[in-house]
């Protein structure tokens, strides 16, 4: 398989902080402890470049950037791109070289909504940016550059060339923000393989805003079409709806082709998921696909046929994603079956097929009356006891 995709550029730090869900769960920012766990999880799975704010924003974000990267130092992990990002402005930039990253992703917005060419010419705006850039060039040939034009598929399309076009060959990617999350996957697949063409020496990153709930059939499309990186975070998390999320685009190029992800432990997706979960104080959400919510079977016929076939109700192999077992609830949607397995098997009562029968279908008929019992297990096992079964 020919692809150009190189891996995913991890803003749980960044655009993941710029989330409404901290303040739900009233933490407003990561902990140094909550950054160090995820860090750490994040590095075991394969990814290796983080995006961070930029230091302007707070001296504890610099401190805590300082301390991750030794950490990854110190736990072996050389080849890390510590990414700030970065308005084009010299007190940002500068802040982030001082503080240590080796890497800078800046943006400017030339939509209409921003604002920016109309207090300036397009011209002097394109001959302000290139200066900048071929300087840090010139000073720090090291130093890995990436420049966006936010809010790409709002803004006219030969203004951003104009752009592009004057800086391709003097950064390592170009970003394609979707700022607002209005793309639609036709449209993207369109822009990024002209991108493709026309810019086939640099690499292209893009960035998917979940407004519209395409965010990951959009990443998955800019990839197909020639994408190297996508941004993402744990949960999608994000500001408003938020972007991409990490393991449900692994888990989707998985599907695409395997080789797209050979560089990721993917049996730990679904523990960054539970991890960032408890931090969130929520469990993982449905719309996850890599959850326990996508192997858990309500109703009685479904319970009975994964009990014989784990594959007639589960389509996609999520155990390889960490999510190694599958959940029958029970309640009164259950059948006999299920009813019979739990009794016998996992609690250990002596009884038939028959007698699991008699119970299942008094516990259909009474499961209202014990409203007082929060617990489905409880009220089967009320049952049961009251008909004198013994337990092994
Ligand atoms: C932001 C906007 C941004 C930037 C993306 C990028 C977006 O919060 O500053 O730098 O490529 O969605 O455009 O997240
Ligand atoms: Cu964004």
């Amino acid at each position: 398989m020919k692809t150009n995709f190189k891996g995913v550029i991890d803003t749980t730090f960044r655009e993941g902080q710029q989330s409404s869900l901290l303040f739900d769960a009233r933490k407003y920012k990561f902990s140094l402890e909550d950054k160090k766990a995820i860090f750490q999880n994040l590095l075991k799975l394969g990814v290796r470049m983080f995006e961070f704010f930029s230091p302007v924003v707070s001296e504890e974000e610099i401190s805590h950037f300082e301390i991750l990267k030794s950490l990854a130092l110190k736990l072996g992990y050389k080849e890390v791109k510590f990414l700030a990002h970065c308005r084009i402005k010299k007190e940002d930039i500068f802040s982030a070289l001082k503080a240590g990253f080796n890497g800078l992703n800046l943006y400017l917005n030339l939509s209409p909504y921003s604002g920016a060419i109309y207090s300036n010419s397009l011209r002097k705006l394109i001959d302000e940016v290139i200066k900048i850039i071929i300087n840090l060039k010139k000073q720090h040939p090291d130093l890995y550059i990436r420049f966006s034009a936010e809010d790409f598929f709002r803004s006219d399309l030969n203004k951003v060339l104009n752009l592009y076009d004057a800086i391709h060959r003097y950064v390592d990617t170009l970003g394609i923000p979707d700022t607002v999350g209005i793309a639609i996957p036709q449209e993207v697949e369109k822009k990024i393989q002209y991108l493709r063409k026309r810019y086939p020496e640099v690499n292209l990153e893009v960035h998917f805003h979940n407004t519209r709930g395409f965010s990951l059939i959009n990443a998955l499309t800019a990839v197909k079409s020639g994408a190297n990186y996508v941004d993402t975070t744990i949960l999608g998390i994000g500001e408003r709806s938020g972007i991409t999320s990490l393991t449900g685009l692994l888990l989707n190029l998985y599907l695409e082709d395997k080789n797209y992800v050979k560089n990721y432990d993917l049996k730990l997706c679904y523990l960054l998921n539970v991890l960032l979960g408890s931090i969130l104080n929520m469990p993982v959400p449905s719309t996850e696909p890599v959850s326990l919510i996508n192997r858990t079977h309500v109703a009685g016929v479904h319970q009975k046929a994964v009990l014989n076939n784990k594959q007639s109700y589960e389509g996609i192999p999520l155990h390889r994603f960490g999510v190694n077992k599958s959940t029958f609830l029970l309640g009164p949607l259950s059948g006999t079956n299920l009813i019979y397995y739990f009794l016998k098997e996992i609690k250990g009562y002596h009884i038939t097929k028959e007698q699991a029968k008699i119970i299942t279908k008094e516990f259909k008929s009474t499961f209202s009356r014990y409203q007082q019992i929060n617990n489905p297990e409880d009220i089967l096992m009320i049952i049961a006891d009251s008909k004198g079964y013994q337990k092994k």
